[in-house]
């Protein structure tokens, strides 16, 4: 295969069979059969509800056996094989079908299931030819890459890359001659605000492939980049794994098996077995890229950018202290990110709707003020604010939130008791979780159509309209999380 790695991933394999930790210690279930995802704490994510619903994953790889019955629940509307010009159904080799099955494979009572079981995959299969070199398989991925961007696939994996290494005066020499086009869909990619998750090889190396470390190069990549290094099942790096070095501000570590009876369990072509075990970093990136789309539903609208941070900043560090060349940020733990995001929901999120109901009481108040009022009909405008606080519950700390509203509106007589108008107001929030060090803002705008009628002691009045919120959420002190702003719902 012209995409080197593919070929220098193939399976370290053996017959599967349990695994002598597990068999120790639980009955190997459809969440346990592949031990990384225990070794990742997916489960924590995963029961949460949080299973990658509603997120299309690409994978540029191999091909997939799309008749496994793990693997076809969880097949995207799209996918592309550029040897056929049509969808991708069949798997040349093993390794994309591996891959996809540690990413997605169904939560469906039988086999196993991925990081990201609810996930749909999206299989990218570039044109190969007998004696293509890299130059034509860069143009074949650029344009897997466009196609599936075309489709809306905006989270990437890639268990594959040149050996060619960061840092390395070859690996230079590649930007300008055989990742051209990459290079020009990637930044395309990144501009529509993807998350691209790349293997660092299996080479042995201290430097990343300089597909993993393309960003050392291309700093405008860097925000939506990851790359993923390899440990075994204990967590500790593996030797084959080239290391995070240059790249270690966007890189982390997640589990990639080590040889045949410690790789990682996952899905195999049915003329294979269906189930087999394999190792590399090639099976690492894939748990990170479950992750992503694990965060991509719990934070529907956060950009890419902040969904990779997300991932990094909870990450698990291990090896020297803080960011290091080893493991970068350090292993990937998405109990960390099941704790953050149900704080931020039994919390923050919690908090700042009762911000918005806040600026929304201020802004009512006023409205009410301005129909009770006795004030001649035309253009009015008031402002309205406060400082309000509760005391908190169990699991929601104490806050207090300060609110502003301005409105202004216009209101007409009809007849000598009745008006009718519109008003338009803007209310802001600030709220702060008392010891907690979180905080949210929530600005809201409102339209309102109003109108109010007296008849003898009677008084109606009503008000109706639309509004748009926009929340940013700012959790301050999540360990491992400092600094990630994770917005917006509204
Ligand atoms: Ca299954
Ligand atoms: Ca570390």
């Amino acid at each position: 295969m012209t995409i080197r790695n593919f070929s220098a991933l193939a399976l370290l394999a053996g017959a599967v069979a349990a695994s002598p930790v597990l068999a120790q210690n639980a009955p190997i279930t459809e969440a346990t059969a592949n031990q990384g995802l225990v070794l990742i704490n997916a489960q924590a994510a995963n029961s949460l509800g949080f299973t990658g619903a509603g997120v299309t994953v690409g994978v540029l790889d191999s091909g997939i056996d799309a008749t496994h019955p793990d693997l076809r629940p969880n097949l995207a509307t799209f996918s592309y094989d550029g040897n056929t010009g049509g969808p991708a159904l069949r798997d040349y080799d093993m390794h994309g079908t591996h891959v996809s099955g540690i990413i997605a494979a169904a939560r469906n009572g039988a086999g196993l299931q991925g990081v990201a079981y609810d996930a749909k995959l999206a299989l990218m299969v570039p044109k190969t030819a007998a004696g293509d070199g890299e130059a034509q398989a860069d143009v074949a991925i650029a344009d897997v890459y466009g196609r599936a961007l075309n489709a809306n696939v905006r989270i990437f994996n890639n268990s594959w890359g040149f050996d060619y290494y960061t840092g390395t005066p070859q690996g230079r020499a590649m930007l300008d001659t055989v990742m051209r086009a990459q290079i020009e869909v990637f930044k395309r990619a990144v501009a529509l605000d993807s998350v691209i998750v790349f293997s660092t090889g299996n080479e042995y190396q201290s430097q990343p492939n300089t597909q993993a470390g393309l960003p050392y190069y291309v700093p405008e990549l860097a925000r939506n980049w990851l790359a993923v290094t390899a440990v075994d099942l204990s967590g500790e790096i593996v030797d084959y794994a080239n290391r995070c070095g240059l790249a270690a501000a966007w890189c982390l570590a997640a589990p990639g098996g080590d040889g045949e009876d410690a790789g990682i369990v996952s899905t195999v072509p049915l003329d294979q077995g269906g189930y087999d075990r394999s190792s590399g970093t090639s099976m690492a990136a894939p748990h990170v890229t479950g992750a992503v789309a694990v965060a991509r539903q719990m934070f529907p609208t956060a950009s890419g950018a902040d969904l990779a941070r997300f991932v990094l900043v909870t990450a698990t560090d291990v090896g020297a202290a803080g960011l290091d060349p080893v493991y970068g940020w350090g292993l990937l733990n998405m109990g960390n990110m099941a704790a953050a995001r149900s704080g931020l929901g039994a919390g923050l999120t919690a908090q700042s709707a009762w911000a918005a109901d806040q600026g929304q009481a201020v802004m009512l108040q006023g409205l009410d003020g301005r129909l009770k009022s006795q004030g001649a009909p035309g253009a009015w405008a008031a402002a309205q604010g406060g400082r309000s606080r509760h005391d908190g519950a169990a699991t929601v700390p104490g806050a207090e939130a300060d609110s502003l509203g301005l409105m202004a509106g216009y209101d007409l007589a009809v007849g000598e008791a009745a008006r009718v108008g519109a008003a338009l107001s803007w209310t802001t929030t600030d709220l702060d979780e008392r010891g907690a060090a979180n905080s949210a803002e929530v600005k809201a705008f409102t339209l309102a159509v109003y109108g109010a009628a007296t008849r003898g002691q009677l008084f109606v009045d009503g008000s109706a309209g639309v509004h748009r919120r926009d929340y940013s959420l700012t959790r301050a002190n999540v360990a491992g999380a400092a600094g990630a702003v994770l917005g917006a719902q509204g």
